[in-house]
C-alpha cells in the first residue's frame, strides 16, 4: 500500500544532494553503489540457510557457482563493485590485512572504511548480522578535473580522467571527519541506516521490487534508557570501575529506573541497532583478557567510529571510557582496536564518570 508513495533510498540522496548546490553528485553516486552492492549481500544472506541443502556437498550451488562463506562473498562483492565504481581511491576492509586498491583510472576523491559482515559467528544461528561503512574525503590530491571521473576525449569519446591512487594514510583519519556513515543489518527485514551528517535516517528492504523505503525518517536515540549491552562473561577481565558500573546498573532503584534490562547478541550491528531505536547503552570495553587486545576487541576505522558518527547524529554519545571521545581519535593503524562505549547520552554521561572514579 506504501508503496506508491513511499521515498526511496536514491530520491533521498537525490534531495540531499539538492542541498548542496556545490557537489559534483560522486558521494550520491557512491552511495547509490554500495546500496546495490547490500543488496547483493541481503540477497545472499536470505538464501544462507539453504546453502548447504542447494550447495551440494558445499562447494557448489545449483548453478553450479562456487559455495563461498558469506563473510568472503560480502567483502568480495563490496570490493569489486567499489573497486570501479570510480568515486573511491582506496578501500579497507576487515577482512584483508593491507589497503584494498581501486581499478587503474576509476580513481575517485572518496575512501572507504567497511566491516562487510560484522557478527559473522551469528550466521549460522540465524541472528541478525550486517555490514558497516565509513567514508571520508581522501586527503592526497586526486590529480583528476574538478569536474568529475571521466572526460569526453574528441577522438576517442568517453575515458578515464588519469587519477592519483589513494594510499593508508588516505584512510587513516578522524571519525569527526567522515563525510557518511552507515550500516545495513540483516535481520527479520533488511534494513539500511546511514547519516551524510544531515540527521540519521532508515530505511527497510521491499524485496518483491528490489527497493529501499524511508521507514525510519531522522531517528534521534533516546535520552536515557533501561538497557544494557555487554559481554558480561568478561566481568572478571575488567577493572573496578567497570565492575562497578555494571553492578550499579543491575542494583534496585527506582527513581533511577534500575535494574536495567542486559541485551546482548553478540552481533554489534544488531545491538546497536536496537539501542539506537530503543534507548540503550553498548559497552565493549579493555580489558585484560589478552594482551594482543588491551584495547578491547572492536575496531576503530569500520566499527566504533561509523557508528560513533551515527550516533552523535542521532542524539547520542560514543567514548573509549579513558577519557576520549571515539570520533576524536586520529587512527595510526587500519586495524586498530578501541574499547567503545556508545548509546544513550545521559546513559553514557553516567559511565564515564564510573569509568574515570568519580562515582
Ligand atoms: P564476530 O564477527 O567474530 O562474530 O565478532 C563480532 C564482533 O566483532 C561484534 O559484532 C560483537 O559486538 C563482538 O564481536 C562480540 O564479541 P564477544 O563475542 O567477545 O562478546
Amino acid at each position: 500500500m506504501y508503496r506508491p508513495l513511499g521515498i526511496t533510498v536514491s530520491r533521498h540522496i537525490m534531495d540531499l544532494q539538492r542541498m548542496h548546490p556545490e557537489a559534483t553528485g560522486d558521494l550520491s553516486g557512491l552511495l547509490n553503489e554500495l546500496i546495490v552492492a547490500a543488496k547483493t549481500i541481503s540477497a545472499e544472506v536470505n538464501m544462507a540457510g539453504l546453502a548447504d541443502v542447494l550447495g551440494m556437498s558445499g562447494k557448489t550451488n545449483i548453478q553450479g557457482e562456487e559455495v563461498q562463506k558469506l563473510d568472503e562473498f560480502s567483502n568480495n562483492t563490496i570490493k569489486r563493485r567499489m573497486a570501479r565504481c570510480g568515486y573511491l581511491c582506496v578501500m579497507t576492509s576487515e577482512e584483508e590485512e593491507d589497503i584494498i586498491p581501486v581499478d587503474e583510472g576509476d580513481e575517485g576523491k572518496y575512501t572507504l572504511a567497511f566491516d562487510p559482515l560484522d557478527g559473522s559467528s551469528n550466521i549460522d544461528v540465524n541472528v541478525n548480522i550486517g555490514t558497516i561503512f565509513s567514508i571520508h574525503r581522501r586527503k592526497s590530491d586526486s590529480g583528476k578535473p574538478p569536474w568529475g571521473r571521466r572526460k569526453t576525449d574528441p577522438e576517442e569519446g568517453w575515458k578515464p580522467a588519469e587519477g592519483k591512487p589513494g594510499s593508508a594514510d588516505d584512510l587513516l583519519q578522524k571519525g569527526k571527519d567522515q563525510v557518511a556513515a552507515g550500516y545495513i543489518i540483516y535481520g527479520s527485514s533488511t534494513m539500511l541506516v546511514f547519516t551524510t551528517g544531515e540527521g540519521v535516517h532508515g530505511f527497510t528492504l521491499d524485496p518483491s521490487v528490489g527497493e529501499f523505503y524511508l521507514s525510519h525518517p531522522d531517528i534521534r536515540i533516546p535520552g536515557k534508557s533501561k538497557y544494557y549491552s555487554v559481554n558480561e562473561g568478561n566481568y572478571s577481565y575488567w577493572d573496578d570501575n567497570m565492575r562497578r558500573y555494571i553492578d550499579y546498573l543491575k542494583e534496585e532503584d527506582k527513581e533511577s529506573g534500575r535494574p536495567y534490562s542486559s541485551r546482548y547478541i553478540g552481533s554489534l550491528v544488531a545491538d546497536f541497532h536496537r539501542n539506537l531505536i530503543t534507548g540503550g547503552i553498548f559497552l565493549y570495553p579493555k580489558d585484560n583478557k589478552s594482551p594482543a587486545k588491551p584495547t578491547g576487541k572492536l575496531r576503530l576505522l569500520y566499527e566504533a567510529a561509523p557508528l560513533a558518527f551515527i550516533v552523535e547524529h542521532a542524539g547520542g554519545r560514543a567514548i573509549t571510557g579513558d577519557g576520549r571521545d571515539i570520533l576524536d581519535i586520529q587512527s595510526e593503524e587500519l586495524h586498530q582496536r578501541v574499547p567503545l562505549i556508545i548509546g544513550s547520552k545521559l546513559d553514557i554521561d553516567e559511565a564515564e564518570a564510573f569509568l574515570a572514579g568519580k562515582m
